[in-house]
């Protein structure tokens, strides 16, 4: 085990508020030890949180084969989506679907609806897994159509052109929201963490899969590539991710699909429709167990949770075989709040073609990847002149031990992620035609003349908890009010101290002009979804707002700092119907009881969101 291990400390013995022992809040969990946590916020017990972890369980790594999650199939979905029966407040969808499914509404584009919309069904449930070979560990997961259950969870297969349905239920005793991460999504199926469910509830999550609109065209650029999923339930955010709930989602258009046919990229799908067989998605996710396996849960961490057992596809160091051929990996960091930097054990350059969702214009080669949490990265590798039998990892080499940030790049702490074995005598040079500076997507900057508004966000810390402009996240307040179909300037910065926050904003891309003054690297140039707020940084950014109003927000990626309230709340407003001035936030329930009136729709089919806006 390369994995670095650290004396035991029984997280049971430790300080806790209140008279309640560790043990009591570890074991309560969830929502009420958050609480309790909320009330003592100056409780100070982590200054080295992996020095507080239990010890990793040995095991021998790079014996279990690297998992690939299987592909989120079609379900007969009863009763149908924006039915009678499936309204806001039914028995059957508690909490209805968005209103521009309706085709009446003002945003649905008749071209939205150029494909049949598919159906899924994925429940959120208790489960049992092995991330360490030989050890069950209770986790949540999602589970497709009754099937077996995965961590990660099934992979999402969208394309542009074909809406797609997916009616969640939620059959654990916390509250979940899924948030499709990097899609373009109405605000109602965006995963706001205020828009979850309860126990026993279902919500019909609706993806047009829609590029938004540019001087009235589809702006193809927009349309992403590699996205990912994760729970997004208020406050409960880092426990419910930390306990299983992600996945991967993987869209394709038109763009896309010429790059695989002209042999750029390979394809994303094997003859059977499965995952395509030299189109590897890997999702790295630290964690830590118990002594009896269950994974180690500190609800009083609110600096950011880090693991010292190293997961890809949800188990621990695995490996993968790999043909002498050229593969594309798409990588994701669903950490907390561990930073990582791959690289190949060979010291061989990535070939990187995105940066988040999308494929970047152009195909550049780099000698390392940052992934800060949230974040992905699309790669080639070309195995094909490595003789057979050659051994390397993927390895991360920045060092990390607690949440505050990362202590740097460190090539002598470097952990080997996944071993890579290369297989077959069988040659293919020139498997496919990429190279360096090869085009993929093309890229559409915003200019300086769209620009309507500038804001300033400052991130700051505050009685051991998170704000944004010495705010509090609140549900319940707007702190932007943003006109539908205009471009805004955002400089975020860092104050907080010597942390890091990446920072994460929903629903549109945003385009880096300067970071700290300076032009970004070519890698970051064009469009991202989550940017890396160090310490004591400004990222100047373009955004531009389109398709959808309501509520969205953008808040820290360390899932942590997120529930501990670093978090704000957008809306996007739309015209009056009458009176053709921008209508004012509405927040929430209210929002689409106003629009339902404009569109149509019965009341009874929106979302008032009862537990919270009454
Ligand atoms: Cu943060």
């Amino acid at each position: 085990m390369n994995a670095k291990n650290s004396p035991v400390a029984d997280p049971a013995n430790a300080a806790a508020p209140s008279g309640m022992t560790r043990r009591q809040a570890i074991i309560t969990g969830g929502v009420g030890s958050i609480l309790a946590a909320s009330v003592f916020p100056n409780l100070k017990l982590h200054a080295n949180e992996w020095s507080s972890l239990p010890q990793a369980p040995s095991f021998t790594p790079f014996t279990q084969a690297l998992p690939i999650p299987n592909r989120l199939g079609d379900a007969t979905l009863s009763p149908e989506p924006g039915c009678e029966t499936a309204r806001c407040g039914s028995q059957d969808v508690y909490h209805g679907i968005a209103p521009e499914f309706h085709p009446t509404h003002p945003s649905h584009h008749p071209d939205w609806d150029r494909l049949p919309t598919k159906h899924h069904f994925m429940e959120v449930n208790h489960a049992v897994h092995q991330f360490v070979p030989g050890i069950e560990t209770p986790c949540l997961a999602y589970f497709a159509n009754g099937t077996t259950p995965s961590v990660p969870g099934p992979t999402f297969r969208m394309r542009h052109g074909q809406p797609s349905i997916i009616r969640m239920k939620n059959s654990i005793d916390l509250e979940t929201s899924l948030h499709h991460h990097g899609a373009h999504s109405p605000s109602h199926s965006d995963g706001h963490p205020v828009h979850y469910t309860f126990h026993g509830e279902c919500r019909d999550y609706y993806y047009p899969n829609a590029a938004p609109r540019h001087n009235g065209e589809q702006d193809l650029s927009e349309n992403p590539s590699t996205m990912w999923y994760h729970d997004h339930g208020n406050d409960v955010t880092a426990h419910n991710v930390a306990h299983g709930l992600a996945g991967f989602s993987i869209f394709t258009d038109s763009i896309e699909e010429d790059l695989i046919s002209r042999k750029v990229l390979p394809a994303v799908d094997d003859a059977s429709g499965a995952q395509g067989a030299y189109d590897i998605p890997m999702a790295f996710h630290d964690t830590a167990l118990n002594p009896d396996g269950t994974i180690y849960w500190d609800p009083l961490n609110h600096d950011g949770r880090i693991g010292n057992i190293f997961l890809t596809n949800g188990v621990a160091q695995p490996y993968l075989n790999v043909e002498r051929r050229a593969y594309r990996f798409r990588f994701l960091c669903a950490n907390l709040a561990r930073v990582i930097e791959l690289r190949l054990s060979t010291g061989q350059p990535w070939l990187q073609i995105s940066n988040d969702s999308w494929l970047l214009p152009k195909a550049a080669s780099v000698s390392t990847i940052r992934l800060i949490p949230g974040k992905r990265a699309d790669v080639i590798v070309d195995f094909s002149r490595m003789p057979e039998g050659t051994v390397l990892y993927i390895e991360n080499i920045m060092d990390q031990d607690n949440g505050r940030k990362p202590n740097g790049v460190d090539l002598k702490k470097r952990i080997p992620y996944v071993q890579l074995r290369v297989v077959g005598k069988t040659v293919q040079y020139n498997s496919l035609k990429i190279g360096a500076g090869t085009p993929l997507r093309p890229h559409v900057p915003i200019t300086p003349d769209e620009i309507v508004a500038t804001r300033v966000f400052v991130l700051n810390r505050s009685n051991g908890a998170w704000q944004i402009n010495q705010q509090f996240y609140n549900a319940t307040r707007c702190d932007a009010q943003i006109k539908l179909g205009t471009a805004e300037r955002w400089i975020l910065q860092n104050k907080s101290g010597g942390w890091w926050h990446p920072l994460h904003i929903h629903v549109e891309s945003h385009q880096i002009q300067k970071l700290n003054g300076k032009a970004p690297k070519e890698v970051w140039a064009a469009k991202t979804d989550t940017s890396p707020l160090e310490d004591n940084t400004q990222i100047e950014m373009f955004m531009k707002f389109r398709t959808f109003c309501g509520p969205f927000v953008f808040h820290c990626h360390n899932n942590n700092h997120e529930d501990m309230r670093m978090m704000k709340q957008f809306e996007i407003c739309g015209p009056d119907p009458v009176t053709g001035a921008t209508k004012p936030p509405q927040l929430n329930g209210r929002f689409y009881n106003v629009d339902s009136e404009v569109c149509g729709i019965p009341k009874p089919d929106i979302d008032a969101n009862p537990h919270l806006f009454s």
